[in-house]
């Protein structure tokens, strides 16, 4: 078993964009970036999952500067069971939604909305006990269990573990746009090392696995903030945010992050590779 202790809380995320760009990509990218009067800039604040190393929530664990907004990377072997206890520490209701592995109704960490009224929760015919998964409160706590089963393990022709993620899911686009979303490894067995926590220290990266010197975890995807739930928030946060109009088409293209932190990434691991 792997036992992962994670809370949600808000924090503010800056979005950075690549080292190695010339002039003409600079002035492209101060659409996104520049702060102006009506303009958030590159800070946002986002809802992120994240990992501690006591049952208090007190002692955050260690993260790869690299995993940008990214919640903690998520690995088990087949025939291993992966257990998360979520508390939420943010303002609204979030659940965790993984993919890749087995998981019975009660945590399957799903609401699916619906256009038609009577279908506003996901009819999974389940009862209020078995929907505690969908949705976790603020302040409110909650225990997934999920089972990496040998159907879900990866075949002899596969990689030695496959990439999956986990998602908060009430509103999954609003939620992941937010920030609530990483990664989850399903592995064959004997590749991973007993700790899931590879980081000692920000300069020090070891592997939590056997079988390569480092993994390393990038998002390529465009974070639309207008999804955002903290779109609001963010507003607030403009010297003149009662003259933003949010269905203004320039201020939403300015809050569409072109692979955010995660371009970067790739200079922050170009360099590590160079300086090794
Ligand atoms: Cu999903």
């Amino acid at each position: 078993m792997r036992l992962f202790l994670f809370c949600l809380s808000h924090t503010t995320f800056l979005h950075v964009y690549p080292l190695l760009c010339l002039h003409f990509c600079l002035r492209f990218a101060s659409t996104f970036l520049k702060r102006g009067t009506q303009r958030i800039g590159s800070v946002y604040k986002k809802a992120m999952f994240r990992e501690y190393t006591d049952a208090t929530y007190s002692r955050l664990a260690s993260r790869p500067p690299w995993l940008g907004f990214l919640g903690p990377i998520l690995r088990a072997e087949v025939d291993e069971v992966i257990v998360v206890r979520l508390k939420n520490f943010a303002t609204r209701s979030y659940s965790m939604h993984p993919h890749g592995v087995f998981y019975e109704k009660d945590t399957e960490g799903i609401v699916l909305r619906h256009t038609h009224p009577a279908w506003a929760l996901y009819p999974d015919g389940t009862s209020s006990k078995m929907k505690k998964d969908d949705s976790v409160p603020p302040g409110g706590s909650y225990t997934y269990r999920w089972e990496v089963r040998p159907e879900f393990a990866p075949t002899d022709g596969d990689a030695n573990c496959l990439t999956w993620v986990y998602h908060s899911h009430l509103d999954a686009p609003r939620e992941i746009a937010s920030g609530l979303i990483g990664a989850l490894l399903t592995c064959k067995k004997g590749i991973l090392k007993e700790t899931n926590n590879p980081v000692q220290d920000q300069a020090t990266l070891e592997s939590a696995r056997n079988d390569v010197d480092q993994d390393v975890f990038l998002m390529f995807n465009v974070v639309d903030e207008n999804l955002s739930w903290y779109l609001e928030d963010n507003i607030q946060n403009c010297s003149d945010a009662a003259g933003v109009d949010p269905e203004d088409p320039d201020f939403q293209e300015s809050n569409l992050m072109h692979g955010g932190r995660h371009i970067s990434q790739i200079s922050v691991i170009q360099q590590r590779n160079e300086i090794e």
